[in-house]
């Protein structure tokens, strides 16, 4: 059996903690897109671990798989690992050979196109992890895999092309100075980093065929939980292009991320997750965006600052459009809602219920990103909560939560016709309510 988790929203809906709690039941977690620009907290023990690459259920000593859909820097792979061994875990990480590799001219390109682009208005706001260029480079057939590291011929054939054609871009295109890239895009350089990467993974003997080897891991009776990073309106697909990362956090790449089939992943649980608000990091639209006072109020008890980068993010409130449309993308059998606590002590709560535009009342997102920027919110007011203990009602379970927050709850389970499976109510992987 799988779980598949997938953010309902644009990313940073408390994945990590669910994925944390489900976890338990799971012997191996999937990351099966995206690579160190996720943010996934964990805390476990009284621990905080942050991990941007590494799948969270490693924490609990489940084996964690960086599946083929994933693009996978291997600096911040091993600083990772090596910060959980330096906290006395044993981390047990193997990379399917079929993912791609972010080399270090990824990264300055990310840069490159995101200056170029910020004359016009016209950048997304991405990590600056060299997310999108490592999926272009894949895409276009020219890309590195972990595989390819492994094979010091075919290493060098490809890397020949690709650091030639990276750097004609980056001074042709972009109009910047290799030479300034610190060796990034100096191919002796490169392929003697490759090399040295290659060694590592040789020495931990982390490269898997990894869809052989989550079926094997299947087929012994293992369950799989499969991760996504970033979220529904974040996916190159079915979020708000162009202001979206460059794979597909939704459900059906669970599948092509990992190697398993469809029918494996849809046989299991596919839960969304959702925050009990909304937040971004990044450009883009964003009907339901508060501002002022309040705005602050949530950004500071929700902690609202990017995990990789630091960004403040901005906060609004809960948007119904955007969670029926990744309810049906992903096809979602359960939810969790998190961080109710952050809204407890506000007098009003409110959802964005629906949309208005041109007089027109819309419930789900509109498919182009101009569309919805010309969105207005139709607002639904809910009575605020009182604040709560955490721990009291984790302790006593969902009778124990205000009935205001019940009234939430349930208002948002009838909304996607889907059960919620947990309710976050503080930040720690205890301060929840496990209900199914
Ligand atoms: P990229 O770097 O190419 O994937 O950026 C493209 C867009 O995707 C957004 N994005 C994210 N949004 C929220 N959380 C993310 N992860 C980190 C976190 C972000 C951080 O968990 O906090 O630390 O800043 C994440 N990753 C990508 C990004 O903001 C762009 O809008
Ligand atoms: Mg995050």
């Amino acid at each position: 059996m799988t779980v598949t988790i997938v953010g309902a929203q644009l990313g940073d809906e408390g994945k990590g903690g669910v994925v944390d709690l489900f976890g338990d039941a799971a012997d191996v977690v999937v990351r099966y897109q995206g690579g160190d620009n996720a943010g996934h907290t964990v805390v476990a023990g009284g621990e905080e671990y942050k991990l941007s690459l590494v799948p969270s259920g490693v924490v609990r000593g489940k084996t964690g798989v960086l599946g083929n859909g994933c693009v996978v820097n291997p600096e911040t792979l091993f600083e990772e690992v090596d910060a959980l061994r330096e906290r006395g875990l044993d981390p047990d990480v193997r990379l399917a050979k079929r993912a791609h590799v972010i080399l270090p001219f990824h990264r300055e390109l990310d840069g490159a196109e995101e200056a170029a682009k910020a004359d016009s208005d016209q950048e997304i706001g991405t990590t600056g992890r060299g997310i999108g260029p490592t999926y272009e480079d894949k895409v276009g057939r020219r890309g590195v895999r972990v595989g390819d590291l492994l094979n010091e011929d075919a290493l060098r054939e490809r890397l020949e092309y690709l650091v030639d054609a990276k750097r004609a871009i980056y001074e042709d295109v972009y109009g910047f100075d290799a030479e300034d890239a610190d060796g990034a895009f100096d191919f002796d350089e490169v392929f003697e980093q490759c090399l040295a990467y290659a060694d590592r993974i040789r020495e931990e003997d982390l490269a898997v065929n990894a869809g052989d080897y989550l079926a094997d891991r299947i087929a012994d009776g293992d369950e799989v939980m499969l991760e996504g990073a970033q979220g529904t309106s974040l996916d190159i697909d079915h979020g708000n292009f162009p202001y979206v990362t460059s794979s597909n956090p939704t459900a059906g790449y669970a599948a092509t991320g990992s190697g398993l089939g469809p029918t494996t992943v849809g046989q299991g649980e596919v839960v969304g997750i959702v925050k009990g608000y909304l937040s971004r990091v990044g450009s883009g639209p964003m009907p339901t965006e508060l501002d002022g006072d309040l705005a602050e109020y949530i950004r500071d008890e929700g902690g609202e600052y990017g995990t990789v980068t630091g960004r403040p993010r901005r906060v609004g409130w809960l948007d119904i459009p955007m969670l029926r449309h990744a309810a049906r993308v992903s096809g979602f059998t359960g939810i969790a809602i998190n961080h109710l606590d952050v809204l407890a002590g506000i007098d009003e709560v409110k959802v964005g219920h629906a949309y208005e535009r041109d007089g027109e009342t819309i419930e789900t997102l509109p498919a182009t990103t101009e569309d919805w920027g010309e969105c207005e919110p139709v607002l639904k007011t809910f009575d605020g909560w009182a604040e709560f203990d955490p721990e009291t009602v984790s302790e006593q379970g969902y009778d124990a939560l205000p009935s205001e927050a019940q009234a939430y709850v349930e208002y948002v389970e009838d909304e996607l016709d889907t059960p919620a499976y947990v309710l976050g109510v503080g930040p720690g992987r205890e301060e929840s309510i496990v209900r199914h």
